[in-house]
């Protein structure tokens, strides 16, 4: 099958220039220049399928970097499966997802990566890859990170939240980053300080503070801020590169901005929902509506400025790439769990539908360029994660992983309109997007284009990865 995408503009994070895309089986085969000719041959002429892209951006198919599909969290599960959970992905313009295998203590890290691997098979609609969760970190498990390169994983994530389920103290985290630093493996934090939480918690809870809005006084900044400082001067002692994920405070990014600026391999991600959400906003809302809002790191107050130096790190580089942290759970007998208590609300928020529209958004605004668009959210997670020229670019060679944009369009998100996530509300609800994702292509197959959804569970391919492609 040979498709020639026609008329539009290619961007990748480098620049963008008018030319047709040529599409041969799974790959890109060649980026002409307009009007497609080679060597005087009408390309248009020899392909099975046109698609005119004219006055839309032709852009390598999104990579979302953290999502939990079907995770085991807060005494439910996510509510999308990887089957639901990579449709709605697709619906969006994402390609490849990076979820997250977990190992608990007294587990074996190779039974949770098979687990996942079990979970994921045959399901997927897009492709899809894994980082490892070392939940319990010990002999064991040390011992287990040895194979985990030639399993094609090349990431782990530690917690410093979570006490008695994730949890890593200081010990742990020192030997899981001294053994990552000898692999090569790139360490990954959930940065906030989690025994600390706890206290707050309880003391807030015993004072008759039960609404989600104390899920944010709790998991205050100063626990963010702290956490991510010892985790640089932990990996910087051992030489681990460290990847943070979630960050929501500007401290943190102040933190990780100081850091770089030493040269320490240090990398902060964002997610839209601490660039557009706030404590007061929607935390705060009334009733129980802030439940919809509960996730960790938790949304930050606007007044205090730091969903404005979110959208500033991105431009800055101290902040390279936005991921969705893909956590969905529904009201109804999941969200509900945390009525009268909101330290019992499951954490997480669904947004892996919605990342490119709401990234775009930030070009309509001015926050960052096209090209930064699409690097923060392809470009640099397909680096950082050992997938790039696999994904995350429009080139000869590169699967044809491909999403032609319409900035003209429009697109209303919000349940009834555009939501494919398993879940019975949207933390996206009402947001208008000057912008449209028009066509999707999986390695050349067609996802989703005029006609609605083509994708079929199972399409997707694990993608085993290299190590990390990215410095300071
Ligand atoms: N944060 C969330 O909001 N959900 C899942 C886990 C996490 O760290
Ligand atoms: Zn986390
Ligand atoms: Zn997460």
């Amino acid at each position: 099958m040979k498709t020639l995408i026609r008329g539009g503009t290619v961007v990748n994070a480098t620049g963008r220039t008018p030319a047709d895309v040529l599409v041969d089986g799974e790959t890109i085969a060649a980026v002409l220049a307009p009007g497609s000719t080679l060597l005087g041959f009408d390309v248009a002429a020899h392909v099975d399928r046109v698609v005119d892209a004219t006055g839309k951006y032709v852009v390598p198919g999104g990579v979302d970097a953290h999502t939990h599909m079907e995770l085991p969290f807060g005494g439910t599960n996510a509510s999308d499966t990887f089957e639901t959970g990579t449709r709605a992905a697709a619906w969006g313009g994402t390609t490849t997802i990076v979820d997250f295998a977990v190992q608990r203590a007294g587990e074996r890290v190779q039974d949770g990566l098979a687990a996942w691997h079990e979970k994921a098979a045959g399901n997927c609609a897009v492709d899809y890859s894994f980082h490892q969760i070392i939940g319990g970190v010990d002999a064991d498990s040390l011992a287990a990170m040895d194979s985990l390169v030639e399993e094609g994983i090349t990431s782990f994530k530690l917690f410093m939240a979570y006490p008695g389920v994730f949890y890593s103290d200081d010990a742990q985290i020192l030997r899981a980053m001294q053994k990552a630093a000898d692999l090569g493996l790139l360490t990954m934090m959930h940065a906030e300080n989690g025994p600390a939480i706890d206290v707050l918690v309880s003391q807030l809870l015993a004072q008759g503070k039960t609404d989600p809005y104390y899920h944010g006084v709790a998991r205050a900044w100063q626990m963010e801020e702290e956490a991510t400082h010892r985790a640089i001067m932990l990996a910087h002692l051992t030489g681990s590169p460290l990847y943070v994920v979630h960050v929501s405070a500007k401290q943190a990014v102040e933190q990780l901005a100081a850091a770089r600026d030493r040269g320490q391999n240090v990398f902060g991600e964002t997610c839209p929902q601490y660039l557009y959400l706030s404590l007061e906003e929607h935390l705060g809302a009334p009733g129980f509506d802030g439940a919809k809002y509960v996730c960790s790191t938790p949304l930050r107050s606007r007044a205090e400025g730091h969903q404005d130096h979110m959208w500033q790190g991105l431009r800055t580089n101290d902040l390279q790439m936005v991921s969705t942290d893909h956590c969905p759970f529904c009201m109804k007998g999941q969200k509900e769990l945390g009525l009268g208590d909101f330290s019992k609300i499951p954490n997480g928020i669904g947004s892996v539908e919605h990342r490119m529209d709401l990234m775009y958004q930030g070009v309509v605004t001015g926050e960052i360029t096209l090209e930064r668009w699409v690097e923060v959210t392809s470009t640099t997670p397909a680096r950082m994660f050992g997938m790039y020229g696999r994904k995350g670019v429009i080139a000869p060679g590169a699967d044809a992983d491909v999403v032609v944009y319409d900035p003209a369009g429009h697109t209303s998100i919000g349940l009834g309109k555009t939501h494919h996530m398993n879940m019975d509300h949207s933390a996206w609800e009402g947001f208008e997007i000057d912008g449209h994702v028009d066509l999707v292509l999986s390695r050349g197959r067609v996802l989703v284009d005029d006609d609605g959804y083509h994708g079929t569970p199972g399409h997707g391919r694990f993608v085993k990865r290299d190590l990390t492609q990215y410095l300071v």
